[in-house]
């Protein structure tokens, strides 16, 4: 096999945002795209020669197509072994635990997360780091500036390989190794997590339903809820992968979600619900008659967590990032462990965890995970709670509503403004970061800015600083809204507001959400002239 050296021009654009390139499938689809993108990442890592990569992706339209040519050019540029899921599959997370327990210098994860997959959706592709996380800035940052003067990528004048069977194979002087993308994955879910407890919580006839919404974690799923817990055939819904999602959006949220949010909420509930998304890191909680936010769930899993095998000599420590609500900030406080606010992206956290000075992460997209593995993690989540609710012999509700009765309530929600003007979502922040000075004293409606900025996050760790990471604006009385642009959308603009209020224990901690944030809401409008600039007068999600 020939190893052949391709001359290829600049591609505009190829920054990676909150967590790799992202963009529409056809854009990716465009000949020497996919090249020009993995020759920049090698480039930035100092070259792949010698290197163990791991590779593998979501199984959305194009997955298949990349990963070949990916394997070619890791081969022509020298990699000593790539490691493959099965049929090119591999949850985010699975991933993540590939590259750690392997030893793998990195991995290349083909997805765009929670966006809809197919010709005309979209696609994605991100680098982790020995860490098994998202490669931090440095290295982004690196990996754009290759992407402006690429001119040559290598690949390998040969035919696609094999990649449905398990086993050892070579492409060119690669050596290329197909697992089973489930097997060291559920492995160290048992060493987490109480199994026994979790089959006599499914003997005792516990239900649950778990929406695997066509994705990546359907596999995942059924080999460890039903094959391993004996949890009924049926408790995985939509358990098959497919490239197109079932022409569904797959982001478990109560939009996207909503036929599992519809069954908690009828006379049919199960005992528990969960859903995961794309690629398998983000996770949806529901209890019989209840939606746990994600920021709500990351405190629970804190106070609770010591309960599961895995963390029983606790926690040391919590990071969330800085939209998500501060209901885990209490947690921390009470069990006198450390607490950090980083900027959104799960890269950040990355330090932290490597560190030792946090255990558990959130954040309110749905993510959490641990110091497992080094990006969030849906299943894992999962497992969490049921280990916790099989502790405790309680419901999710009843649980949700003691931690409020011990920790007060953060009232949280995220309105999102999709494919909005992109000018006109930059102008709104541009104008709005230029009057954050003089709003504090201000009043809108009932609420008070007592004090409002733009966020920058200082790495405790590597002393990296990271400015523009969201608008914030406090209110009197411990009320938050926050504005940011989504860093992983590929269609306009996505303007994101993060509205926040806290009830104290003894307060009232059965408002209905919405209705509890309304006054803010409508503050946070008024001051970023919110319906005059984006012409919307609704969110199209709310979470
Ligand atoms: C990604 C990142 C998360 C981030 C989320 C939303 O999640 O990994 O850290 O919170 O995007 O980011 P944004 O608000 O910029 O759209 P995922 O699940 O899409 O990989």
């Amino acid at each position: 096999m020939t190893i052949l050296t391709q001359r290829c021009t600049p591609f505009d654009g190829q920054k990676p945002g909150t967590s790799g390139l992202r963009k529409k499938t056809r854009i990716f689809m465009q000949p020497g795209y996919v090249e020009c993108f993995v020759q920049s990442i090698f480039n930035a890592i100092g070259g792949a020669e010698g290197k163990t990569l791991v590779i593998g992706g979501d199984g959305r339209y194009f997955n298949a197509e990349a990963i070949q040519t990916i394997l070619r050019m890791a081969a022509a540029n020298g990699a000593a072994l790539a490691i493959v899921g099965q049929g090119g599959l591999l949850s985010t997370p699975a991933a993540s635990n590939l590259i750690r327990q392997r030893g793998a210098d990195g991995g290349l994860i083909l997805s765009a997360s929670h966006n809809p997959g197919g010709i005309d959706a979209d696609f994605g592709l991100k680098f982790n780091s020995a860490n098994g996380g998202p490669a931090p800035e440095t290295i982004t940052n690196a990996i754009f500036e290759q992407t402006k003067t690429i001119d040559s990528y290598k690949t390998l004048d040969a035919p696609d390989i094999d990649l449905d069977r398990i086993g050892q194979t070579t492409l060119g002087d690669m050596r290329v190794a197909v697992v089973d993308p489930v097997t060291d994955y559920a492995a160290l879910m048992e060493e987490l997590f109480n199994f026994d407890a979790l089959r006599a919580l499914f003997a005792s006839g516990f239900t649950m339903k778990f929406d695997a919404m066509h994705a990546v974690t359907g596999p995942y799923a059924t080999a460890i809820l039903e094959d391993t817990l004996g949890a009924p055939a049926g408790t995985v819904l939509n358990g098959v992968p497919s490239v197109d999602f079932g022409k569904g959006h797959p982001d478990p949220n109560p939009i996207w979600a909503k036929p599992l949010v519809d069954l908690v909420m009828s006379d049919d509930a199960p005992d528990f619900a969960a859903a995961s998304d794309g690629d398998g890191d983000r996770n949806m909680i529901l209890g019989r008659g209840i939606y746990v936010t994600p920021s709500d769930s990351l405190a629970v899993l804190a106070a609770n967590a010591h309960l599961a095998p895995g963390y029983a000599r606790g926690i040391a420590g919590v990071a969330r990032s800085m939209p998500t609500s501060a209901a885990c900030d209490r947690v921390a406080e009470a069990l006198a462990v450390e607490c950090f606010e980083t900027p959104t992206g799960w890269k950040f956290f990355g330090n932290l965890l490597d560190a030792g000075r946090v255990t558990l992460c959130g954040e309110e997209s749905a993510g959490t995970g641990s110091d497992h593995v080094r990006e969030k993690d849906g299943l894992w989540a999962v497992l969490l709670w049921l280990n916790i609710l099989a502790v405790r012999k309680m419901s999710v509700r009843d649980i949700l509503q003691d931690h409020w009765r011990t920790y007060g309530r953060n009232y949280y929600s995220r309105h999102d403004y999709e494919a909005v003007d992109a000018a006109a979502a930059n102008d709104l922040m541009a104008d709005l970061t230029a009057k954050l000075d003089d709003l504090a004293g201000q009043s809108f409606g009932g609420c008070t800015v007592i004090g409002s900025d733009s966020f920058s996050y200082h790495d405790p760790v590597d002393g990296s600083v990271s400015h523009n990471q969201g608008l914030r604006i406090n209110f009197e009385g411990g009320g938050r809204a926050v504005l940011r642009l989504s860093g992983t959308g590929t269609e306009g603009a996505t303007l994101r507001v993060y509205l926040e209020r806290y009830e104290a224990p003894g307060g009232d901690l059965n408002i209905e959400t919405q209705e509890a944030l309304r006054e803010i809401a409508q503050a946070t409008a008024a001051i970023s002239g919110l319906a005059e600039r984006t012409g919307r007068t609704e969110p199209d999600v709310m979470t």
